[in-house]
């Protein structure tokens, strides 16, 4: 069907690649999308949007940042301690001061202490799971670069999942046999013109679109802004009055409930519709199973607890009679139920999800244009029609191997992964048995940590305890560009390039495969920074004479670049879409629009399970969609029963005592998580010198904070310095520190200088279902710091370096 294919033509304008020309800056490309880059004297002065767009994108001009920041890494170093005797090191990670070292010591140094480890352990031992938001482009992947040399030097320990989708990724093909997260979406034309009602169910799109995985393609941002012009009814729900409801503005209902209460709600809901007889009984009789065991549950027959528009009052703050309201709208409507992932980021995050698909199948919505869910509108342009495209392949992390393009966090080579989010448990616990997905699993003993392209110092919850257990492995080698909380409390660090100093190329949008960029080197390699390509080029030359020729397969950069693009001209010509050669494409400095499809523009998420779900079942054990789960019943894990349930966490408003607080860590306006916190984009954000703490006004007043004092936040496991942001856009019992700022713990009092958020954060699993990040889950305390006035030293680089 190509239902909206007009409607999509008014984005046409933005897709246009004229901005792209020759003379107005060096084309390049990162996850904040195409940008245009101009150099005066070998220095990057500014970096801006390449493709024409409405809604600004704030990270876009971070390249001068980036390049030039006094926190880059200049030299390769190792601590001193560990450079004097690597086999019983003196001192200890993140105190120690470093030395100096040239490259050919530094690589020297971890070989011979990467052989001596791999001999003396297995193969997995040696951790590279190393995750996190590398750079943007198919060559220069530095995990995947890193894997490729551990692939050579034997294999390594890696890692399952990540932290984005831990839970949802886990339990979605359970219940709807895909993994929901990270697919093509209903379209934005079908939405615009089939949905009346769009609800944003924690999610802040305004943010989040700045950045895709690949690269963005600018789309997702327009699509908001227009639907803020639809006339449609928008209503958002989420604690926080976030930048998504404020600029929506009048055009959006804010719902505001307590934090890790929406399955309460979305039950709350479910239950009206029961009642009033609304829910479609003939979508679920076709579609899903088990839905009579849920009812039961529903309506206290399990429990004994009738789950009503009053009991998920009392629960989630938000009063009864708006939940009946929601109920009514939902019902009538043709509905969207946009989801974002911050809510499954929680302890029983498996549930959030499965009860949005559950609540999504009682209005029986499901497969119409413009209905249902959708878990991806708010990250990678989810909903901006796929192209008919020539998709550029990537470098592989085994050799000679197929390339991974698009998602490649999931990588091979791997001898025994863990969930990722459980690597502090890994290392406390070498050898422990723990249960995954139905799995009995094994954690292995680490001893060496190489990390390139990830800020686990950042990403990872309750750094305190993750400090602790890195002090565990023998060695702990960081290839960083700047110098994070991570690269401090590393043995070895090396100096690695910005994208801006090497040649690469990249595909936007991740589900629309829009564009194909090049991005151009821009200024050469500042300081001694190199590749990780070529790093890991020489150490696999370490591993045996010729190791070098096995790495690169005999290609340099550009043969590389080469190759892929060919590669993808050759599998465009198949699809009638026309490239130049490389040659001319490299040399015009312009994007390649893909074709737009009029049928692809009109695509909506299990219309054909909804057609025929005979023909075209889900991927689920019963081909439905699965309520009530036999195969998760089979596991019989207690925080993860068959069917969506609700289960109040363990740390809650709910249960908090007086003065305690319950903390959100939500994804920041002008950082992709600790990347630019250094960035002059700092000062629209930091409050007295540290990461804003936003209060309601109510708290507040209680503590005598007003915005811009000094804020001492604390718990048991930690304590942050951050400034106060006081206003009524946020629920009265939360607070929030965004994700990301980088950890500066005092050395005297261990206090957090600059407000990282995962000082205060537990470090639980959503369950043994997914072992996922539940980082939003803990209770904070606040107030007025009145301690010793500190500084900061979270962007300056340590001693000796
Ligand atoms: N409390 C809390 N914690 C969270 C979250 C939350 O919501 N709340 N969110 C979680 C989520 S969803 C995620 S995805 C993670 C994000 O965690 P990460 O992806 O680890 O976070 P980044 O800060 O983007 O870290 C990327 C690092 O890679 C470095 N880098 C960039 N390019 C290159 C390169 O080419 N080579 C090398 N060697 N290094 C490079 C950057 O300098 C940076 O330090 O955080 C998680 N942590
Ligand atoms: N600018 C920018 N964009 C990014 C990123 C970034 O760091 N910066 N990170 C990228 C990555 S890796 C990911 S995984 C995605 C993250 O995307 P998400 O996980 O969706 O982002 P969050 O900011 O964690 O949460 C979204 C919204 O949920 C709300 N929320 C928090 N707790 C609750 C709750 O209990 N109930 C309800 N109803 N709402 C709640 C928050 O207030 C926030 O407005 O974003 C991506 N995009
Ligand atoms: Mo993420």
């Amino acid at each position: 069907m190509v239902a909206g294919a007009a409607a999509f033509t008014s984005f046409a304008p933005l897709s246009v690649n004229a901005a792209s020309k020759k003379g107005s800056g060096i084309l390049t490309a990162g996850r904040m999308g195409p940008m245009l880059c101009k150099v005066q004297d070998g220095k990057l002065i500014s970096s801006t949007n390449a493709l024409a767009q409405t809604v600004a994108n704030s990270l876009q001009t971070t390249g001068p940042d980036q390049v030039h920041t006094q926190a880059r890494i200049t030299h390769p170093v190792v601590r001193k301690g560990y450079l004097e005797n690597p086999t019983a090191p003196k001192g200890s990670r993140g105190s120690d001061e470093f030395v100096k070292v040239s490259w050919d010591e530094a690589y020297k140094l971890i070989h011979e202490q990467h052989m001596r480890i791999r001999k003396e352990n297995s193969p997995e031992a040696i951790f590279a799971g190393s995750y996190g938001w590398r750079s943007s482009g198919v060559l220069h992947k530095a995990q995947t670069l890193l894997q490729r040399y551990m692939s050579m030097a034997g294999g390594y320990s890696g890692h399952l999942g990540d932290y984005s989708t831990g839970a949802a990724q886990v339990i979605m093909p359970h219940v709807m046999g895909s993994i929901e997260v990270y697919e093509q979406q209903t379209t934005y034309p079908v939405v615009m013109e089939h949905s009346d009602v769009v609800v944003l169910w924690g999610m802040n799109p305004l943010n989040t679109l700045k950045i895709a995985w690949s690269s963005t393609d600018c789309s997702g941002l327009e699509f908001f802004n227009q639907l803020k012009s639809s006339g449609k009814t928008i209503i958002a729900i989420d604690p926080m009055r976030s930048e998504t409801i404020d600029f929506f503005g009048d055009k959006v209902q804010w719902i505001a409930p307590h934090p890790l209460t929406d399955v309460a709600l979305l039950m709350g809901i479910a239950h009206t519709l029961v009642k009033n007889n609304k829910h479609d009984k003939a979508f679920l009789d076709k579609y899903t199973t088990g839905y009579d065991k849920f009812e039961a549950y529903l309506l206290g027959k399990e429990d004994g607890e009738e789950k009503t528009a009053e009991w998920a009052a009392n629960i989630s703050g938000v009063p009864a009679k708006q939940i009946e309201v929601l109920a009514d709208i939902f019902s009538k409507n043709r509905t969207m139920l946009m989801a974002g992932w911050g809510i499954q980021r929680q302890q029983y995050g498996e549930q959030r999800h499965w009860m949005i698909a559950t609540l999504s199948a009682m209005l029986g919505q499901i497969g119409l244009p413009g209905g249902g869910f959708g878990f991806s509108y708010h990250y990678s342009n989810g909903g901006n029609p796929t192209r008919d495209a020539a998709i550029l392949p990537a470098i592989s992390a085994s050799i000679g191997g197929g390339s991974s393009a698009g998602n490649d966090w999931a990588v091979s080579g791997a001898v025994n992964s863990f969930p990722v989010a459980r690597i502090v448990e890994a290392l406390e616990n070498p050898g422990g048995k723990y249960q995954h997905n139905g799995h009995d699993k094994t954690f292995p003993d680490i001893k060496m940590i190489w990390w390139a392209g990830g800020g686990n110092f950042t990403h990872h919850q309750d750094t305190n305890r993750l400090i602790k257990a890195w002090n565990k492995p023998e060695l702990v080698v960081i290839s960083e560009i700047y110098w994070t909380a991570a690269a401090k409390h590393a043995d070895i660090v090396l100096p690695i390039t910005t994208s801006f100093e090497r040649n690469d190329m990249t595909m936007t949008g991740d589900y629309s495969n829009q564009h194909l960029v090049p991005m151009k080197k821009v200024v050469e390699a500042q300081g001694e920074a190199r590749n990780d390509f070529d790093v890991f080029a020489d150490m696999a030359e370490l591993l045996k004479a010729g190791g070098r020729d096995v790495y690169t397969e005999g290609k340099s950069e550009m043969d590389w670049l080469k190759e892929f693009y060919d590669t993808a001209q050759k599998a465009g010509r198949a699809a009638r879409i026309r490239m130049p050669n490389f040659g001319r494409f490299w040399d015009t400095n312009e994007l390649i629009e893909m074709r737009f499809n009029k049928d692809a523009a009109g695509f909506v998420r299990h219309a054909d399970f909804r057609k025929d779900p005979i023909m075209n079942p889900l991927g689920t054990p019963s081909g439905k969609i699965e309520i009530f789960s036999k195969t998760i019943e089979g596991y019989g894990y207690e925080d993860c029963p068959p069917h969506p349930t609700w289960m109040a966490p363990t740390e809650f408003i709910g249960s908090a005592k007086k003065g305690e607080l319950q903390l959100m860590t939500a994804h920041a306006a002008h950082r992709l998580h600790s990347q630019f916190n250094y960035a002059k984009l700092r000062d629209e954000y930091a409050i007295a010198n540290r990461e804003p703490i936003s209060i309601n006004t109510e708290d507040a007043k209680v503590m005598g904070i007003k915005t811009g004092d000094l804020v001492r936040a604390y718990n048991d496991r930690g304590e942050v310095l951050v400034g106060a942001l006081v206003s009524d856009g946020i629920k009265p019992g939360s607070v929030c520190i965004h994700e990301g700022g980088w950890p500066d713990l005092d050395p005297e009092t261990g206090i957090c200088r600059n407000g990282g958020a995962n000082v205060l954060t537990s470090d639980i699993p959503t369950s043994r279902l997914a072992n996922g990040c539940a980082a939003n889950s803990s209770l904070v305390r606040i107030e007025k710091y009145k301690g010793k006035v500190l500084g900061l030293d979270a962007f300056v680089p340590p001693k000796g370096a």
